[in-house]
C-alpha cells in the first residue's frame, strides 16, 4: 500500500499537468493580413466621393484647362457627407481630393489649378480640412483619392513631376485626415488610381510607384493603400460592383504595376489561389452612372444596392460606394434616403442570426480535446478573435453540423474564415435535413475568406451540415450565420 500511494499521486499530478498544459495555437498559412488590412476589411461598406470642378462642368474626365473659379460650391457641408455615411454604417469617407484634371481641393502650393485660385470662399476654402473635422466629430475615417495622372500639371511627362507628386502627397498626408484620440490625423487609405493619360503637353508619365508608395508608408503607416496591385488592397477589375464568385485575397504582383501593366481584369476579380501578397479586393462602385454628380442622373434602386452589396461585400471584398456630392456640395436628398433604405435592409436581413439557436459541432477540433479555445461553439461567438479551427492532421473533408431543437427557416447563409490565419477554403457543399427527416443538397460555395455571403432558395431545415471538402490547409473559421431575407428576392 505504502509503496502504491506516491506513485498514484504522481500519476495524478502528472494527468492535471497534461490537463491544463495548452497547445500552441494553430499557425498562420501563406500570406496573411498585417493588422491595419484586418480592421480595414472589417470596415465592410465605406463612402467614395467624388467631387471636383467635373461636378460643376458634367464632365467626368475634366481636361486640366477649367477655370478655377468654376468650383463654387454654394453650400458645401462635409458634416452632412459625414452623418450620411454614418448613418448609412460606413466608416470611412474617401474624397476625390484631386481627380485627373489636377485641380486640388486644398490649397496645395504645387499647383496653381487648387481652390486657393478660385473665388470660392474668397480663395481661402479648403475641402480636406472640413472633411477631416467632420470625420473627426462623426467618429468616421477620412481616405483621400489622388490622381497621378494630371492633366494640368505642367512637368507631367518629366522625371520632375515624379518629385512634385511626390510634395503633393506629403503635404496631404501630413496635413489632413480625422483626428484620433491621440490628437494624430490619420488617413486610413491612400487611392491611386492607375488611370495614365497624356499631360497636358501630350506626354505621359512614368510614375515612380516606389516613391509613391514610400511615401504614404512613411507619413500615414497605418494608410491601405490601394491600387491595381496592391499593396494594401487592390482594384476587383470591374465597375458594376462585383466580385468574383472565387475571391483570393492574395495575389501575386511581381512583374505588373498599377495601369496598363496591371494583372488582367479577370485575375483583379478572382485574385490568385495561394498568391504571393496578401491584397484583397475593393469593389468601387457609383450609387450613379456616372462618378461625379451630373443634373438629370438618380441613385440607384434599393434592390440594386442589396445586389451590389451581395456581390461584393458577400464575396469577400470591401464595398467603396462613391456617392457624388452636388453643386451645392451636398449630397442629394434622394441618395440620402437611398442610403437610409439601404442600411435599414441589411440591418433587417441581418439582425436576427437564426444559427444562433442551434447547437453546433464538428467532425474535427484543434488542440486536446479539453481545450476549449477552438471549439465549433466559437462560430456563433460574436468576438472576432474566438474562432474554430480543425485538427491540423486533417486532411479531406471537415463537417460542421448546425442541429435546431425547432426548424428553422433561412435563405442566406454567412460564413467568415479567421483572416488573420490566413485563407484557406477552396470549396464547400451544404445540405440540410428538412421537417420530415428527408436530406436535401443546398447549395456549395468554393472560396470564403473574410466573408461569405450564400443566397439559397429559402428553406426549413432541422439540420444543417456544411462539408468544407477542398482547402490548401486545414480550415479556421470565425463565424457561421443563417437569415431570413424577405426584401431582396433574387437568388
Ligand atoms: C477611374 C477614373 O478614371 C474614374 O474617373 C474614377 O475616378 C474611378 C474611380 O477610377 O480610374
Amino acid at each position: 500500500m505504502r509503496s502504491i500511494l506516491p506513485k498514484i499521486l504522481i500519476l495524478l499530478l502528472l494527468s492535471f499537468a497534461l490537463a491544463s498544459c495548452k497547445t500552441a495555437p494553430p499557425k498562420p498559412f501563406g500570406a496573411c493580413p498585417t493588422p491595419q488590412q484586418v480592421e480595414w476589411q472589417k470596415m465592410e461598406i465605406n463612402m467614395f466621393c467624388h467631387f471636383g470642378p467635373n461636378t460643376f462642368s458634367g464632365a467626368e474626365w475634366g481636361d486640366g484647362k477649367e477655370a478655377e473659379d468654376l468650383f463654387n460650391p454654394t453650400h458645401l457641408d462635409c458634416r452632412q457627407w459625414a452623418k450620411i455615411a454614418h448613418n448609412a454604417g460606413m466608416g470611412g469617407i474617401i474624397i476625390t481630393a484631386k481627380h485627373h484634371d489636377g485641380f486640388c481641393l486644398w490649397p496645395s502650393k504645387q499647383s496653381t489649378h487648387t481652390v486657393a485660385f478660385s473665388s470660392w470662399q474668397n480663395g481661402k476654402g479648403d475641402v480636406l480640412r472640413e472633411l477631416g473635422e467632420a470625420c473627426s466629430d462623426e467618429g468616421i475615417a477620412m481616405g483621400v483619392y489622388i490622381s497621378p495622372w494630371d492633366r494640368n500639371a505642367p512637368s507631367y511627362g518629366t522625371e520632375q513631376y515624379n518629385k512634385t507628386f511626390q510634395q503633393t502627397l506629403e503635404e496631404v498626408l501630413s496635413q489632413y485626415g480625422a483626428t484620433g484620440k491621440d490628437g494624430k490625423r490619420r488617413i486610413f487609405e491612400q487611392w491611386f488610381d492607375g488611370a495614365n493619360g497624356e499631360g497636358p503637353n501630350g506626354k505621359r508619365q512614368e510614375y515612380d510607384w516606389h516613391l509613391f508608395n514610400s511615401t504614404v508608408a512613411r507619413l500615414q503607416p497605418d494608410a491601405v493603400i490601394f491600387s491595381d496591385v496592391g499593396p494594401g488592397c487592390h482594384w476587383v477589375g470591374n465597375e458594376n460592383g462585383e466580385a468574383g464568385e472565387t475571391c483570393f485575397s492574395t495575389l501575386n504582383t511581381e512583374g505588373f504595376s498599377p495601369g496598363a501593366s496591371s494583372p488582367h481584369t479577370d485575375t483583379l476579380n478572382h485574385g490568385n489561389r495561394n498568391g504571393q501578397h496578401w491584397i484583397p479586393a475593393e469593389t468601387d462602385v457609383s450609387i450613379r452612372p456616372g462618378w461625379f454628380w451630373h443634373e438629370g442622373e438618380h441613385p440607384k434602386s434599393l434592390d440594386e444596392l442589396l445586389r451590389i452589396y451581395y456581390t461584393s461585400v458577400g464575396r469577400n471584398s470591401l464595398l467603396l460606394l462613391n456617392v457624388p456630392p452636388d453643386r451645392r456640395g451636398l449630397i442629394a436628398a434622394e441618395d440620402s434616403i437611398r442610403l437610409m433604405e439601404f442600411r435599414s435592409a441589411l440591418d433587417s436581413i441581418f439582425g436576427t442570426d437564426l444559427a444562433q439557436k442551434a447547437t453546433i459541432t464538428a467532425s474535427s477540433t484543434y488542440g486536446r480535446k479539453h481545450e476549449k479555445n477552438y471549439r465549433a461553439e466559437n462560430l456563433l461567438d460574436a468576438d472576432y478573435d474566438k474562432y474554430w479551427a480543425a485538427s491540423d492532421r486533417d486532411s479531406g473533408q471537415t463537417v460542421l453540423k448546425l442541429t435546431f431543437d425547432a426548424p428553422v427557416t433561412f435563405n442566406r447563409i454567412t460564413l467568415q474564415e479567421y483572416i488573420p490565419l490566413g485563407q484557406r477554403i477552396t470549396h464547400l457543399s451544404i445540405a440540410y435535413i428538412d421537417t420530415d427527416g428527408k436530406r436535401h443538397r443546398l447549395t456549395e460555395a468554393t472560396t470564403v475568406g473574410y466573408k461569405r455571403i450564400l443566397l439559397t432558395p429559402t428553406v426549413t431545415a432541422k439540420q444543417l451540415t456544411i462539408c468544407i471538402d477542398e482547402t490548401l490547409a486545414p480550415p479556421i473559421m470565425n463565424r457561421v450565420g443563417l437569415f431570413m431575407d424577405n426584401i431582396y428576392n433574387a437568388q
